[in-house]
Order: structure tokens, then sequence, then C-alpha cells
């Protein structure tokens, strides 16, 4: 066999052997980005929506504005031993389309967290976060 014949006879072979690897198997959900809209329902109502999720860690929170009235997102409760640190209360959204967005990470711990709009919260804008993943 001429030797320049050899490297095209070993490249397509072993091109044929990667293609055989087999996929790496993963348990974890791939992560997503979670929409949760802040709206006015009326002059004096105003809501999350969806108001009760369930993510995994991972994830994101993308908590978005649909209107100028100003609205954050404060937790209220949180599983025992969490520490949310700065994100406990964020910025405030005032633009419309403006969104803060929240990592799932090793800040939370599987739970369930209740939050709400600071001042909104008792014209009904609040709702809660379910972290999967515990036992
Ligand atoms: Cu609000």
């Amino acid at each position: 066999m001429p030797r320049w014949l050899i490297p095209s006879l070993v490249l397509p072979l072993s091109t044929m052997l990667v293609g055989m690897a087999p996929e790496p198997v993963t348990h974890a959900p791939a992560p997503k980005v979670v929409l949760v809209k802040g709206m006015d329902v009326s002059a004096t109502e105003f809501k999350w929506s969806p108001a009760d999720i369930t993510v995994n860690p991972g994830d994101t929170i993308r908590f978005e504005q649909t209107t100028t009235t100003p609205h954050n997102v404060e937790f209220k409760e949180t599983p025992a031993g969490v520490d949310l640190g700065a994100a406990k209360v964020g910025p405030f959204l005032v633009t419309k389309g403006e969104h803060y967005d929240l990592a799932v990470d090793g800040r939370f711990k599987p739970g369930v967290y209740k939050f709400v709009c600071t001042p909104h919260e008792s014209m009904g804008m609040k709702g809660t976060i379910t972290i999967a993943g515990g036992k």
C-alpha cells in the first residue's frame, strides 16, 4: 500500500470511533429561565404571574416588569438556615420590560420561599417559589 494512502484511511476510522462514544449520562435537568411577570390588575391590585412556581437548582428566575408601577422582590420566608444576602430585597423595576434575574445558586436550599413586592404585598402581590430537590 502506498504510504500516502495511510492517513486517508486512519482519519475516517478515528472519526467513526469518536462518533460511537456514548453520550455522557446526567440526571440533572437542563437549566432554564422561569419568567414571572409583575402586573397591575387595577389601580389598587397587583400580582405576580405566575405567583407560584417550582424551579430546580441552576435555574434562573426572571422577574419582569410589565408596567411602570415600581415593583420589587422581597423574600419574607425562607427555609431554615438560608441567607439570601443582598437578594433578600431586590431592586425596584420601574421601566416596562425591565427585568431582575435571580439565579437559583448556592444561596438557595430546597424548600418553599415566600416573596412579595414590598409596597404591594397587601394588594395581592405575593407568591411562592419552591426549590425542588429536597429530601
Ligand atoms: Cu409591586
